[in-house]
C-alpha cells in the first residue's frame, strides 16, 4: 500500500516537472517564463496593463512614463500590446501606436524583467472591414482551400516578422504570450460564437499555431486562449482548441453596468471554474482583460477587485488601456492616473503582499 503511494507521488511529481510549453522547441527563456508563471501564481498575482508604456490618460509617447508608475511608484509586471492593423502593412496599430515605438517599448519592458503579452484585433480578411465585422463564413474562407487562405498566410507572415524582430540584449527572441482570437464565446468579432462552428474555430486556432511555430519557426511564444464572461465549464470548453494547443487559459470580464455584488460573484465563480480547469489540464490561469471603464467607485481596487483575487491563485490580471479621450469623443481608462479618484486606493492595492508589480519580479527568464 505504502509503495503504491510512493509510486503515485513519484508519478505526480514527475508529471509536474514535465509541465512544458506546447512548443517542444521553445527557447530556454520561454520555458523559464512558463515555469515562472506557475511558480509566481503561488506567490501572488501579477498586475498588468495594456499599452502602459505608450500613453496614458493625459500623455503620449513620453519616455519612461506610465500611469501605473505615476500612481504607485512601480511599473506593472505584465505589459500588454496589440497588433491590429499590422496585417495591413500599416505603420501604426488600430489604436494609433506606431509599431516601431511598440517594438522599442516591448524591449524596455522585457529588459526591466517584465512579461509581454500581445493581442490581435485583426481586420476581417473576407470583407476588409474591422475585427468587429462578423461576416458569416470568414473563418472558413481563410483556412486551407478557402478564398482568403493566401491572404491570411500573408498576414501571419507579417505577424511572424514583427515577433521575430523582438530581440533582447543578447539577440535572444523576447518571449511573448500571444493571445489571438479572444472572447470567442461572444458575438462581436468575426471569429465569434454565432459566426463559426467550434470545429472551424479550433481549425483556425491550430492552423495559426502551426503556421507560427512550425512554418515560421517562432519558438518564443506561449499561446493564451481566452473567452469572455462564461457561465459553465461546458461553455468555457466549447471552443477550447485542446490541451496540446494552449499554454495559458483565461477570460475577460468588464464590469460595465453590473452592480458590485453581481460583479464580485461572477468574477469569483469564473475564477473558480478557471482554476479547476487549469489544475486538471496543467495550464496557467490568468485574467486576460479586466476593468470598469472610468470606474466611479473610488474604493474599487481594495473593496471589489482584491477581495475576490485573494481567494484565488492565478498568474496575472491585465487592465485594459488608458486611452483617455478618443477620436470618437469617448473617454476610456481602466487604471488610475495621477489625481484620479481611485489613485489612493490603487496604492493600497499595490502595497498588498499578494499583488506583484515590476520590482517584485526577479529573473523570470532564467533558472537561478
Ligand atoms: C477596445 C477599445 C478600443 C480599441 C480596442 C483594441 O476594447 O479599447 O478603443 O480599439 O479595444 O485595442
Amino acid at each position: 500500500m505504502l509503495s503504491a503511494l510512493f509510486v503515485w507521488m513519484f508519478t505526480l511529481n514527475a508529471y509536474h516537472k514535465e509541465n512544458k510549453p506546447i512548443d517542444h522547441h521553445a527557447t530556454s527563456e520561454t520555458v523559464c517564463l512558463y515555469k515562472s508563471l506557475f511558480t509566481l501564481k503561488e506567490r501572488g498575482i501579477m498586475f498588468g496593463h495594456q499599452d502602459d508604456l505608450a500613453y496614458g490618460v493625459n500623455w503620449k509617447y513620453e519616455p519612461g512614463r506610465s500611469d501605473t508608475r505615476e500612481v504607485c511608484g512601480d511599473y506593472p509586471a505584465v505589459y500588454g500590446w496589440e497588433l491590429g492593423h499590422l496585417e495591413l502593412g500599416d505603420n501604426t496599430n488600430l489604436d494609433s501606436v506606431p509599431f516601431a515605438k511598440m517594438r522599442d517599448l516591448i524591449l524596455s519592458g522585457y529588459e526591466r524583467g517584465g512579461v509581454i503579452t500581445i493581442s490581435w484585433h485583426l481586420n476581417n480578411p473576407l470583407t476588409g472591414k474591422s475585427a468587429w465585422d462578423p461576416a458569416p463564413g470568414t473563418v472558413t474562407s481563410i483556412l486551407p482551400g478557402g478564398e482568403k487562405n493566401i491572404l491570411y498566410n500573408s498576414w501571419l507572415d507579417k505577424v511572424a516578422r514583427f515577433l521575430s524582430e523582438l530581440k533582447g540584449p543578447n539577440e535572444e527572441p523576447i518571449p511573448v504570450i500571444f493571445r489571438p482570437f479572444h472572447e470567442g464565446n461572444g458575438d462581436w468579432f468575426w471569429w465569434g460564437k454565432s459566426h463559426c462552428t467550434p470545429a472551424a474555430f479550433n481549425a483556425l486556432w491550430r492552423y495559426t499555431v502551426q503556421y507560427l511555430r512550425d512554418k515560421k519557426n517562432l519558438h518564443q511564444l506561449l499561446y493564451a486562449f481566452n473567452t469572455d464572461r462564461f457561465f459553465s465549464r461546458e461553455e468555457y470548453l466549447e471552443r477550447y482548441p485542446g490541451d496540446e494547443w494552449v499554454d495559458i487559459i483565461g477570460f475577460d470580464i468588464y464590469q460595465r453596468e453590473m452592480p458590485k455584488d453581481t460583479y464580485m460573484k461572477a468574477l469569483d465563480s469564473m475564477l473558480n471554474m478557471l482554476e479547476s480547469l487549469a489544475r486538471q489540464k496543467k495550464k496557467i490561469p490568468a485574467l486576460t482583460e479586466f476593468g470598469g471603464n472610468c470606474q466611479s467607485d473610488s474604493g474599487w481596487w481594495t473593496g471589489t477587485f482584491l477581495p475576490v483575487l485573494k481567494k484565488h491563485s492565478i498568474a496575472y490580471v491585465l487592465g485594459w488601456r488608458n486611452a483617455g479621450l478618443k477620436l470618437n469623443n469617448e473617454f476610456e481608462y481602466y487604471v488610475p492616473y495621477q489625481g484620479e479618484h481611485s489613485a489612493n486606493d490603487f496604492i493600497s492595492f499595490y502595497k498588498d503582499k499578494q499583488t506583484i508589480f515590476q520590482s517584485d519580479l526577479h529573473a523570470i527568464y532564467c533558472d537561478e
